[in-house]
């Protein structure tokens, strides 16, 4: 195999760069399409308290999740140590006599809003241009999808926890005149502003299908029954009657009691947390706070949008409403929701009046089984087709705008998904989800070897330069593994940080060799050289798009060379190219043998961007090493 690494830290041709931003600044937002910023972007996905704990005052007591499931604010707990080997149960977990996953449950890290500001310079570096958060709003758990409150950024995230506390406890729930800015929310909107300053842009995460258990509104409904100012907001199946012997019953998400659902009718949700919805929305788009920083003087603290958890739990007619509402606040504003589904039942979101995109998983999903499963993998032209109709179904306009993902804090890393590969069909998302899970005893939660970092690197190329905003999952960029749910949320591996080895397996048993967890630097400026490269070409943004399909050669042996007349049988070379006002090819290998195309199918003259080689089409067969990739340049 041919190593062409050394090529990706030559300097990529910057004079482009200038060309990508005079073809933004020209438009303007259309309406009923996308903002034009979000076409191609780089996302970035931070799982607050996995990320970076940057203020160890704040870290959150045991108390604070009394809340959240598991409800246990007995047992021994201590914060959990950033550094520590994940499967190990620390002495205080073992004291208290359940098993790992039931301690996982109850870990917290400690990650804060202190600790993304201090590594947005990381971002930065790395080339992210938009951030998506995971829920930072005053919630009990460690994911924060069990909220308190929308209209409070938790006091946890912020420098003040106890005054931020007795600040909400002033204030009256529902009236947004009272809402007071506690330290949390305004270091919130500060890294806004923050983002904002550096050309970033950032969503947050809106949960308004249900709220957490403990949230005062349903707690409210809880005490007072039918009697409660919110006793319209939740599902309610029976009121609680100790006359009759009726107990109080509702309707959690998916059946989830930690979860209670808001209730809905034909419009959506009720007048009640609809408005709340509204007010909250309005709170964070258009903020009435204004920072002390001078370098934020003028500078929008707004939020440039929201990613809608579970979209499809919540009725069509309220989106409309509400995205028309978020469009008068911003029309700039990107709305993007987790709707986890076979992509043409994507389509009724994607009208223009609801969403502008999605997280991308059927881009993952089809992807999986082409780069990653080998057993039985797609052959090129069934990629392709499924490709094309895969961005048929959303436009190409508009497809440029999705969130073009692998995983999440909701899936497998890619990692751990290339070392189970051929295991079971990303596609068949509920399989895939419970057999992804490190519980069970089949899935292989091992550090990736050399040869599956690899096949992380084809995808990458892919990502990085077929359409849409590629989006990566905090740490994939710097070769990050671990199972579906908790695994997956491991905290961040910085380099400024020695981390214990993964010695533990979960079942508790120990490897034979340790799993030596460190910051990779060699996936990380892999990923950061491909980031600059999309940056530096406006064509892998804006381009348009044609698949190519030129004759490919392969060897049986070192003596015979074979011609492959287009035989949809053999293996084939994934070839594309993306047109503005230069074109780039793109060649991607993900079989394991040599294979060879003639460049006068495809060039006079070109060059790679990344060692800035030329190439003329009138060479013999070039060959392309098995699990490499190449890009071609050519300006006409
Ligand atoms: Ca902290
Ligand atoms: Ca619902």
């Amino acid at each position: 195999m041919i190593n062409l690494w050394p090529r990706l830290f030559f300097s990529i041709c910057l004079t482009l760069v200038t060309l990508i931003s005079c073809y933004a600044k020209a438009q303007g937002p259309v309406p009923g399409m996308p903002p034009p910023w979000s076409k191609g972007v780089i996302w970035y996905q931070i799982f607050p308290d996995r990320f970076c704990n940057g203020d160890t005052k704040n870290d959150p007591p045991l108390g604070a999740q009394h809340d959240a499931w598991p409800h246990d604010t007995l047992r021994p707990w201590k914060l959990h140590p950033w550094t520590s080997d994940w499967y190990k149960m620390q002495p205080w977990e073992k004291e208290g006599g359940q098993d790992i996953w039931y301690n996982i449950t109850r870990r917290r890290y400690g990650g804060d809003l202190a600790g993304i500001l201090q590594r947005l310079d990381y971002l930065r570096e790395l080339g992210v241009e938009a951030i998506y958060l995971n829920p930072i709003f005053y919630a009990p758990s460690h994911h924060r999808y069990d909220a308190y409150m929308l209209h409070h950024v938790d006091p946890y995230l912020g420098p003040d926890p106890q005054g931020d506390l007795a600040i909400i406890a002033q204030e009256k729930l529902d009236d947004p005149q009272t809402w007071q800015w506690t330290s949390a929310d305004t270091m919130a909107l500060h890294l806004v502003g923050k983002v904002h300053q550096f050309g970033m842009r950032i969503i947050w995460d809106g949960v308004f299908n249900h709220l957490g258990v403990g949230s005062p509104f349903f707690q409210d409904v809880i005490r007072h029954q039918q009697a409660s100012a919110y006793a319209d907001w939740f599902e309610v199946e029976q009121w609680s009657n100790p006359d009759s012997g009726k107990d109080f019953r509702y309707k959690g998400w998916f059946g989830i009691q930690d979860l209670p659902e808001i209730k809905e009718n034909s419009g959506g949700l009720t007048e009640g947390p609809s408005n709340y919805v509204m007010n909250i929305t309005r709170r964070w788009m258009r903020p009435q706070w204004e920072s002390a920083d001078p370098n934020l003087k003028g500078v929008s603290l707004g939020i440039d949008g929201w990613r809608l958890d579970v979209a499809f739990c919540v009725a069509h007619a309220f989106w409309k409403k509400w995205s028309y509402y978020v469009k008068s606040l911003n029309p700039e504003a990107y709305l993007t929701a987790e709707v986890i589904d076979e992509a043409y039942k994507l389509k009724p979101y994607l009208q223009g009046d609801e969403f502008d995109a999605v997280m991308n998983y059927p881009f993952a999903f089809e992807g999986s089984e082409f780069f990653i499963n080998d057993k039985n993998r797609l052959s090129v032209p069934e990629f392709q087709e499924r490709m094309t109709a895969l961005v048929d179904v959303f436009g190409y306009e508009r497809f440029l705008s999705q969130q073009n993902l692998f995983g999440s804090h909701d899936a497998n890393r890619i990692a751990s998904h290339i070392v189970n590969r051929n295991f079971a069909r990303y596609g068949d998302w509920g399989d895939y989800f419970s057999k992804s899970k490190a519980s069970n005893p089949a899935y292989n939660t091992r550090k990736p070897l050399p040869e599956e970092r690899r096949i992380q690197l084809l995808w990458t190329v892919f990502q990085m330069t077929f359409p849409g905003a590629p989006m990566l999952y905090y740490g994939d960029e710097v070769g990050m593994w671990g199972a579906n749910d908790p695994d997956c949320r491991k905290p961040m591996m910085w380099g400024d940080s020695t981390f214990q080895p993964e010695f533990y397996k979960p079942d508790q048993s120990i490897y034979e060799e340790p799993n030596f967890v460190n910051f990779d630097s060699l996936i990380f400026s892999q990923n950061k050289s491909l980031i600059e490269l999309r940056k530096s070409m406006p064509n892998l943004k804006f381009g348009t798009f044609n698949w190519i399909k030129i004759p490919i050669y392969y060897t049986r042996n070192s003596f015979e060379r074979s011609f492959n007349y287009l035989n949809n049988n053999r293996p084939k070379i994934l070839f594309f190219e993306r047109k503005l006002k230069t074109k780039c090819i793109v060649a991607i290998n993900v079989f394991g043998m040599p294979m060879g195309f003639k460049t006068k199918y495809l060039f006079d003259v070109a060059f790679d961007p990344l060692t800035q080689k030329k190439y003329f089409g009138n060479q013999d067969i070039f060959w392309l090493a098995p699990f490499d990739f190449q890009i071609f340049v050519i300006e006409n």
